[in-house]
């Protein structure tokens, strides 16, 4: 689908930009704010001159966080009431909706996981209409979906498929996995559908943007309730001197990518010109690695790390059912994907240095 529009499209405004008289603040609103992804956004934007930000989590902002920030609250996406304060006192022009329970936390409570993952989805996508037709522009909504929409239903079949595209073995076998792939289309709805049969509808009021992350691996945090987690948190365990079971095989082989690369990209789909996008949804991969090949390098770098495989039969299932590896040529040509990182680069020039530093003394 092409976006025909430019983002700065106006649109037909149907209230005052007011609030109690008072003029509302213009925003950049981020859920999930106190995250591994959403603290390096919420610096990235900062960096980049950004001080529009507000940020919700229901933890408490750190205070490196609260100092770059408009403002921060501790909050629930799925509260309404929070999300109408929100609309009422701020124009928000961009959404970066990160908050979300990860794969393996989601299959203890998945009932808990539907409610934020897909109700606080909707609650935003709403928002994010609202506000379009509050202030008459056109909302960018940036939505981080996963490798766990995908679903292989065997390792036959995730061998055969090698490097999968968007559009290919949606089957996802978690409750997670099923509420990316439902927000995903939820987000379509809001772009291209949303209200089609009402009088007053406004077209096209939320600019839906989404990229499929794979697994994450941060120098500055140690992932918790993912089930990619076991390469970050053998490379944590590593440094910090601590030995490590492994919770997968070490033939387990998923795409990977570093957090300074996942935030890049974040910004850059958030940046890119509409008319060039040609899908609402994107695959974004850094390298594909195995867990034997992540361990081999880890114990390159920390000789004396010790790393045991003790596969967890049932977090196994869902990592094997997640592709080998994606194919990112869509970004790659739309919006100039490029990854600064391949698996060795990452060790070398990110993580090792960063790590070693944080756990020095
Ligand atoms: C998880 O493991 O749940 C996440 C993901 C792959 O989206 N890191």
């Amino acid at each position: 689908m092409t976006t025909a529009e430019s983002a700065s499209d106006p649109l037909p405004r149907t209230t005052a930009t007011s609030f109690h008289g008072a003029r509302r603040n213009s925003a950049i609103l981020v859920t999930g704010a106190a995250g591994e992804v959403g603290h390096g956004l919420i610096q990235s934007l900062a960096a980049a001159g950004r001080r529009d930000v507000v940020a919700i989590d229901v933890r408490k902002p750190d205070r490196s966080l609260r100092d770059v920030c408009q403002e921060t609250y501790v909050g629930d996406i799925c509260d309404g009431s929070l999300l109408t304060r929100l609309l009422a006192m701020y124009e928000i022009t961009e959404i970066y909706h990160l908050a979300a329970l990860l794969s393996t936390r989601a299959e203890f409570t998945p009932e808990t996981a539907h409610e934020v993952n897909v109700g606080g989805t909707l609650n935003l996508l709403r928002l994010a209409a609202e506000q379009a037709r509050s202030h008459g522009q056109r909302v960018k909504f940036i939505f981080p979906s996963s490798i766990a929409a995908y679903g292989l239903p065997d390792l036959a079949t995730k061998d055969a498929a090698g490097v999968v595209t968007e559009d290919q073995h949606l089957r996802p076998v978690t409750m997670y996995g099923c509420n990316k792939l439902y927000c995903e289309h939820l987000g379509r709805y809001y772009a291209r559908h949303y209200r089609r049969l009402a009088q007053d509808r406004i077209p096209d009021a939320v600019d839906f943007r989404c990229l499929r992350y794979p697994g994450l691996i941060s120098a500055d945090t140690v992932p918790s309730g993912g089930t990619s987690d076991f390469a970050p948190e053998m490379i944590h365990a590593a440094a910090a001197g601590r030995p490590y079971a492994c919770f997968v095989r070490p033939n387990t082989r998923i795409p990977f990518m570093t957090m300074p690369d996942a935030i890049d990209a974040t910004l850059q789909l958030a940046a890119a010109d509409g008319r060039k996008l040609s899908r609402l949804v994107y695959n974004v991969s850094g390298f594909s690695a195995s867990a034997g090949a992540i361990a081999d390098l880890v114990k390159g770098f920390f000789p004396g790390a010790a790393i045991a495989f003790e596969p967890d039969e049932q977090r196994q299932s869902i990592v094997d059912s997640w592709p080998a590896d994606v194919d990112d040529s869509a970004a790659r040509r739309d919006w100039s994907f490029e990854p600064q990182y391949t698996l060795q680069s990452a060790f070398e020039e990110y993580l090792v240095p960063t790590i070693r530093a944080r756990y020095a003394g």
